[in-house]
């Protein structure tokens, strides 16, 4: 059975070991998903993260998960999409692959993950979903700690992108 799979919803509500935030730099909060999670985790996050005093584009950051019913948080800025010649795609394979390592090294079994810089970062869906797809699965095959990954899709374009992919 395939350890990667799609669904539609909202990853504040899903619950598994680790859920990864698609956040920005100074990992202060912002809009999107990165705002729906630190809403649903509440003040702690917001205290947790500034210790970090923020994280390169591709690098992942780990904390609790506060509120929310998983229990740790992958923070994790993917590249601002700048027309695909400015690394963008090496850049967010980093992001997919750093979190999972976090959550390889944290022993977590389950893991969710947003559309990683598809929103208003503006990486074409596509191209996004056919690299968090590859490298996804490439980081399973050496993996022995992650049982399950989840891409937990917002909406109905966002699913049948990533849907197409796991079924290529
Ligand atoms: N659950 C799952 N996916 C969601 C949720 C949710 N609750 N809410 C939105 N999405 P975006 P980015 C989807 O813009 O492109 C923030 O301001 C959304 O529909 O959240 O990486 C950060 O602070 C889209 O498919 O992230 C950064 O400044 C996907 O999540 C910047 O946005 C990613 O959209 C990061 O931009």
């Amino acid at each position: 059975m395939s350890r990667l799979k799609a669904i539609q919803g909202d990853i504040t509500q899903v619950r598994v070991d680790a859920i990864v935030n698609a956040a920005n730099t100074t990992l202060m909060g912002g809009g999107g998903v990165d705002g729906a999670i630190h809403r649903a985790a509440g003040p702690g996050l917001y205290a947790a993260c500034e210790r970090f005093h923020g994280c390169p584009t591709g690098e992942a950051r780990i904390t609790s998960g506060f509120n929310l019913p998983s229990r740790y948080i992958i923070h994790t800025p993917g590249p601002v999409w700048h027309g695909g010649n400015h690394g963008e795609d090496e850049l967010l394979a980093n992001s997919y692959r750093n979190s999972l390592r976090l959550a390889e090294e944290n022993n977590c079994h389950t893991v969710a993950f947003p559309s990683i810089s598809t929103g208003v970062y503006a990486f074409p869906l596509d191209r996004a979903a056919r690299i968090a797809v590859t490298t996804i699965r490439d980081f399973l095959k050496t993996d022995h700690v992650i049982d399950e990954v989840t891409m937990v899709c917002f909406d109905p374009t966002t699913y049948a992108a990533y849907q197409k992919e796991i079924n290529k």
